[in-house]
């Protein structure tokens, strides 16, 4: 069975190392629809049944940004088998924004945990094994510019595709927030399969207009619905998308605390 992969990070997490070692030749260059932002699609090394398609450089799944609106449209339109979302180990809290929303699409996710070498050389440490149970995801450590990992990367995000397994995301946010989540899932998005429900009731949550105007909601049951949301920023004393903004980095934070030990004698890859 062929299957098609989403590679999905931010912006020099190593990206384009990665779909190069992954594809090696074998790649087509064109345009996404509409829009002068470039498209990379390739075929895996050694076995023509599996297409990375190279999505844009983003650090969210927001409709601000070109980019953005292209990842996000490809992501929630079930195209892809599963997502391999490379995240630059050195920038983990930031890289892990985009990951707490990936794995509400739906989707199978494995993440490639990416600047290994440099992690290694700084003499810090980061438990896979733990951030994998956080995130119940398949953490993979890699190497992009060594090709170290990569191809166990691929592997296991081919098995999962065939397997048909869904990510279920491991993060509740605050009880006032579920409520609001489940009301609009029940409300709206009854008649979506209910794994990819939850990434479009946070956004629907978070007024997400562009969003909003796709699915189409119906005045009187968006008014219904803005009475759950009204309720939650009252009691958090915030609008709903900070709300989940800060929801996002005080889990990562949360769970990075436990997963990263810094021998502090190295620097990042931004530095
Ligand atoms: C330059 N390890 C290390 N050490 N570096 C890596 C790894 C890795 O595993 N993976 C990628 N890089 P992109 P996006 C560069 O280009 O793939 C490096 O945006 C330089 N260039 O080599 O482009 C990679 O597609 C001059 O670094 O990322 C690249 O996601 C000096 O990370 C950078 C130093 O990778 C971004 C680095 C002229």
């Amino acid at each position: 069975m062929s299957v098609s992969i989403a590679l999905v990070g931010n912006p020099n997490s190593g990206k384009t190392t990665l779909f190069n070692q992954l594809t090696g030749n074998h790649q087509y260059v064109g345009n996404w629809p509409g829009v002068t932002v470039e498209k990379k699609t390739g075929t895996l090394r050694g076995d023509r049944d599996v297409e990375f398609v190279d999505l844009p450089g983003i650090y969210s799944l927001s409709p601000y940004s070109n980019e953005e609106i292209i990842a996000r449209n490809f992501l929630s339109s079930g195209n892809p088998d599963a997502i391999v979302n490379i995240v630059d180990a050195s920038n983990l809290e930031r890289n892990l924004y985009l990951t707490t929303q990936l794995t509400e699409l739906g989707i199978p996710v494995v993440i490639a945990i990416n600047m290994m070498d440099v992690v290694r050389k700084n003499g810090d440490r980061i438990d896979a094994a733990k951030l994998s149970n956080h995130l119940g995801v398949p953490v993979i450590e890699i190497s992009a510019l060594k090709g170290d990992g990569v191809m166990e990367a691929a592997q296991r995000a081919v098995q999962m595709a065939r397997s048909g397994k869904k990510t279920i995301p491991q993060h509740r946010f605050a009880g006032s927030i579920e409520h609001a989540l489940a009301h609009i899932e029940e409300v709206v998005l009854h008649d979506m399969p209910e794994e990819q429900q939850r990434w479009f009731a946070v956004k629907i949550f978070e007024r997400d207009e562009q969003l909003i105007e796709k699915l189409n909601i119906p005045k009187d049951k968006l008014a219904h619905i803005e009475q759950d949301i009204k309720a939650c920023e009252k009691e958090m004393d915030d609008d709903s998308q900070s709300i989940i903004t800060s929801a996002r980095y005080t889990y990562i934070a949360s769970i990075i605390d436990g997963c990263v030990k810094k021998s502090n004698r190295g620097m990042s890859t931004s530095d």
